[in-house]
């Protein structure tokens, strides 16, 4: 097992932030093994600490459990590199990790829906503890998307040779997949037809492709696909229901547009917008619009899942991937959903700041007991005069 001091030694040092072309080069799994032996066990030794600097880590039972989890990941990564795994040894600790971390962020929501409860009980405001928590939340998954992003590079290099990133992604081919899905999935929910999905293309030929996780992108691309068609059938439960004539839908437009430094995306739906007082929440993991008008007030049963964690989630993999997103929504008409990615293949992953906020807190640490010394060295002095 390993003493928190080994914990703490392991936070302070800094991550490595790699380049997508770094990411890109790895070949051979041996050298991999040993970059992600090294950087793993920084990575979750500094969510380790992040998650000690919430006051209340110790009385809630989901963070607790949580924190127990990161600290047997650490150990093993470490038990592997001490033990001298092969890399095919390495490859079942890296499936381990990723198994028992994977409703990590479903018991994360959960343990701060429980600490919104004690914070405010407590007497603080409640958008006060919304937005300490929404905070946290930010940095804590944003390292945990680069966690997971060198394992599963780890595993795809083991099991078929290339890694994760393909040089040559094309978003519209991702845009038509994601439809495609995002489609599947509201169709459980409406008995109706759905609007179409228009995929077009604005930019050079060359300009196509850029470098990219398709994954990250298909994941963000559903979860702006699966609000439209949210919208856009609501809009039209709500016509019908009221024996309107429903109309003809119109269609979800998906444009993307492309120069040699970027690529940017705009989905636009028309399916009336999201009212102004909403909008502030619309980033937040502690709110769940949509699912608060569901009629069993449950939002696990309804597939589009209203206003989830899909949304926050999704611009975390956009600044990972070193790209934003952004939403312009027009209450009583529609949504754009702006997504820009960057093309340079020499930026690097997106990386939480706490690193610093860390060194900081040590930093004061220091000068507090610079201060006390120099206080302490007054009293003597003090203490001799009066002598
Ligand atoms: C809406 C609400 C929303 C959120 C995210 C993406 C698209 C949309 N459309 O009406």
């Amino acid at each position: 097992s390993v003493d928190s001091s080994t914990i703490a030694e392991y936070a302070n040092c800094e991550p490595t932030p790699l380049r997508l072309e770094e990411v890109l080069a790895m070949r051979d799994t041996q050298g991999t093994m040993h970059l992600l032996q090294k950087e793993l066990k920084v990575r979750l030794a500094i969510r380790i600490a992040h998650l000690d600097s919430l006051e209340d880590v110790g009385t809630i039972e989901a963070l607790r459990c949580a924190r127990a989890r990161l600290v047997r990941s650490f150990q093993d990564v470490r038990d592997a590199s001490l033990g001298n795994a092969t890399p095919e040894e390495f490859v079942s600790v890296i499936k381990m990790l990723k198994l028992r971390h994977s409703d990590q962020i479903q018991r994360l929501t959960q343990g701060m829906q429980e600490m919104k409860r004690l914070r405010t009980q407590r007497g603080e405001a409640e958008e006060d503890a919304v937005e300490v928590i929404d905070s946290f939340l930010n940095r804590f998954v944003l390292s945990r998307i680069g966690i997971e992003m060198l394992n599963s590079q780890y595993l795809a290099l083991f099991k078929k040779k290339s890694g994760i990133v393909d040089p040559h992604c094309d978003p519209c081919a991702i845009a038509k997949l994601a439809a495609s899905h995002a489609r599947r999935i509201a169709m459980s929910e409406f008995d109706f037809p759905l609007p179409e999905v228009e995929i077009s293309f604005f930019g050079l030929e060359s300009a196509r492709t850029l470098p990219l996780v398709p994954s990250y992108l298909l994941y963000i691309l559903m979860e702006l696909l699966k609000n439209s068609f949210g919208a856009v059938g609501e809009k039209q439960k709500r016509l019908l229901q009221a024996g309107l004539p429903a109309g003809q839908m119109d269609p979800i437009v998906i444009r993307v547009a492309s120069d040699e430094a970027q690529v940017v995306l705009d989905i636009f739906d028309r399916g009336g917008g999201i009212p102004f007082q909403h909008q502030p929440h619309i980033w937040s993991y502690m709110y769940s619009t949509r699912s608060r008008s569901a009629p069993d007030g449950n939002e696990a049963c309804t597939p589009l899942g209203g206003f989830g964690v899909g949304l926050p989630l999704s611009r975390l993999y956009a600044e990972y991937i070193g790209g934003s997103l952004h939403l312009m929504s027009m209450p009583n008409f529609g949504t754009h959903a702006f997504l820009f990615l960057q093309r340079c293949s020499s930026r690097k992953e997106g990386m939480p700041t706490y690193v610093n906020w860390l060194r900081k807190r040590a930093l004061l640490d220091e000068l507090h007991d610079m201060e006390a010394r120099k206080r302490a060295a007054a009293d003597i002095e003090d203490y001799a005069e009066a002598l």
